[in-house]
């Protein structure tokens, strides 16, 4: 049994459209610094917020699910068109049919809202039959309750740091695809980011790890997102969406 451990959620916009947002789990002496850190991070964007919400909730008292943090492989293919053709392999070696894959990507290539443009959340995504399964395909799911256990942080950009890897996104991504990975139903997902400056994307999945690519998109693109795709039968949506959205899980970091 573990206590005083709380969500902590910050979201900033102007005029009514998300500009950024983050999350931790902490401990209730790390509040006063985590609210400070948040605020700083919604003010640190050329564009600037007229809005901005924290939001701090107790965690229930209970057992937190703690996940080791799936193992980072970067993909040496650096060229737009043959990267977007191994992260389909990547894919399809987890369960996703190939032109599911395909399709999948193409969505983020266009912006994956049904009214054009990026969410806030994830698509899920049936890996057999391409359907879309989220229950709000503009808002889409979206992931939270999710942290590097205390310490694990550290450890995590050393380790990544040696490998080359020292941008936030990175170490982001990872715990958020971690947590992403061991959803019930789910069995991969894909990702690339929305931020026209970031080209790197990832696929990954519990099996076969995180497996980076440093260009799944053309430098300048203003669309992105992810897609988690599940398993299409005996799906249980609510199940997988309570679990993305709600459930408290920590992660850890046991390798070198
Ligand atoms: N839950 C679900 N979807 C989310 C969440 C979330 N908490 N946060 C972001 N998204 C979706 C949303 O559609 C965004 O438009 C999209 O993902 C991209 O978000 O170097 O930076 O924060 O290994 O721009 C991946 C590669 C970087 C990192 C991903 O995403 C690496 C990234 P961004
Ligand atoms: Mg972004």
């Amino acid at each position: 049994m573990e206590q005083g451990l709380f969500s902590i959620r910050m979201r900033a916009s102007a005029e009514g459209k998300h500009i950024s947002g983050a999350e931790r789990i902490i401990r209730r002496e790390e509040i006063d610094r985590i609210v400070s850190d948040l605020r700083a991070r919604a003010f640190s964007k050329t564009r600037q917020p007229d809005r901005i919400v924290i939001t701090i909730d107790a965690l229930p008292p209970g057992e937190i699910t703690r996940l080791s943090a799936l193992p980072v492989t970067t993909s040496p293919v650096t060229d737009l068109e043959n990267a977007r053709a191994a992260a389909v392999l990547v894919l399809q070696q987890a369960g996703v049919t190939p032109a599911v894959a395909r399709a999948a990507i193409a969505l983020l290539e266009r912006g994956p809202s049904v009214y054009g443009g990026n969410m806030r959340g994830a698509v899920i995504m049936s890996a057999c039959s391409g359907r879309r399964l989220e229950p709000d395909q503009e808002r889409g799911v979206r992931v939270s309750r999710f942290d590097w256990e205390q310490g694990a942080m550290d450890r995590a950009e050393t380790a990544l740091a040696a490998a080359g890897l020292n941008h936030f996104r990175t170490r982001e991504a990872l715990v958020l695809a971690t947590k992403v990975a061991h959803a019930p139903g789910v069995i991969a997902e894909l990702c690339w980011s929305d931020d026209p400056d970031y080209t790197a994307g990832y696929a990954a999945s519990a099996q076969n790890g995180y497996i980076r690519f440093p260009r799944l998109k053309s430098a300048g693109a203003t669309t992105g997102g992810r897609v988690v795709f599940v398993q299409e039968q005996g799906f249980d949506q609510q199940l997988c969406v309570e679990y993305l959205e709600r459930t408290p899980v920590l992660i850890t970091w046991d390798k070198e």
